[in-house]
């Protein structure tokens, strides 16, 4: 029986390559895997996986009576619906350690890095599989965009060395350009609905029994949303509506400027204020410094729920 190995729901370029990285070295170690995703691929994902010519995982939602192997996240909000029913075989990760929980023995690579695939590079060099260069190659593009070509907070020396490396194995000289190149077709919102925007990068959390949604978007310019601004604030506040979530932020985030622009409804923007010790003024604020969601933005929200 093969094991499924699979990323979190909406998927990022992290959960995808991570997935097709993992399910190949699974494969080469004889532990039979299959790469799948839980969702529509990204243009930034589409755009990596056909400059090294891969095709997308297969979309799979439902894992009951599989094994698992889990990518970038422990968390259940983020997991198959029916991860309950299914046996966990590992997880790897490099976020805060989640909810899900195993009744059998697991394997767990999980790092503070900035990326899986710098995890999942550790893991080629602990069972010293050679990685094929069209595969170092979406590996190091997922850890460029994570890291944000280095420059988020989260970002270590060990993510910088791997996508050193794996520039080499992949034959890529100016891997700084391939990241922009990567990150203007992020910024490429135009004409896509609002709504796509807005879930193209979202994530909910359990903060203390509340749910909170959180979206970004990362670009090089911000004034790439100076026509739809609006339309995104609406949208968030149409998306509480429809669901049972506390809040939804959506961060805009500027890649060059370095900071972050946050779109805020909630319950009780109060505890978002608090958070990040600052005033919203039309239910937005702008976060000097912040890029990154899951150091930056997320812990200080989960101590303002405590
Ligand atoms: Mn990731």
């Amino acid at each position: 029986m093969s094991m499924y190995v699979v990323g979190h729901k909406i998927p990022d370029s992290d959960s995808i390559c991570g997935a097709i990285a993992l399910a190949y070295l699974k494969n080469q170690i004889d532990e039979p895997a299959i790469a799948t995703r839980l969702g529509d691929i990204s243009p930034e994902t589409a755009f990596i996986l056909e400059r090294f010519g891969f095709d997308a995982p297969a979309y799979k939602e439902s894992y009951a009576g599989e094994e698992v192997y889990i990518v970038d996240h422990s968390e259940l909000t983020q997991a198959p619906d029916d991860i309950a029913d299914a046996t966990i075989v590992g997880i790897v990760d490099h976020h805060k350690l989640g909810d899900l929980t195993t009744s059998t023995p697991l394997e767990c690579w999980i790092r503070p890095v900035g990326c899986s695939n710098t995890v999942i590079k550790m893991m080629f060099d602990f069972y010293q599989v050679a990685i094929p260069a069209n595969l170092a190659g979406i590996m190091m593009c997922a850890i460029l965009s994570d890291t944000v070509i280095f420059k988020s907070p989260t970002c270590t020396t060990a993510d910088i060395r791997c996508v050193e490396a794996l520039a080499e194995i992949a034959g890529i000289e100016d891997f700084k350009a391939l990241g922009m190149e990567m990150f203007k077709v992020k910024s490429a919102v135009d004409g896509t609905p609002v709504r796509e925007l807005v879930m193209r990068d979202f994530k909910d959390f359990n903060m203390n029994g509340n749910l909170v949604g959180i979206g970004q978007l990362e670009v090089t310019d911000l004034a790439v949303f100076d026509k739809i601004k609006a339309d995104l604030e609406a949208d968030i506040v149409k998306l509480k509506a429809e669901g049972n979530r506390h809040s939804v932020l959506l961060l805009l985030t500027d890649i060059m400027q370095e900071g972050s622009e946050v779109l805020v409804t909630s319950d009780d923007a109060s505890l978002i204020e608090k958070a990040y010790a600052k005033t919203l003024t039309d239910n937005k604020v702008w976060l000097d410094g912040v890029l990154s969601r899951k150091k930056q933005v997320v812990p200080p929200l989960q101590d303002a729920f405590a």
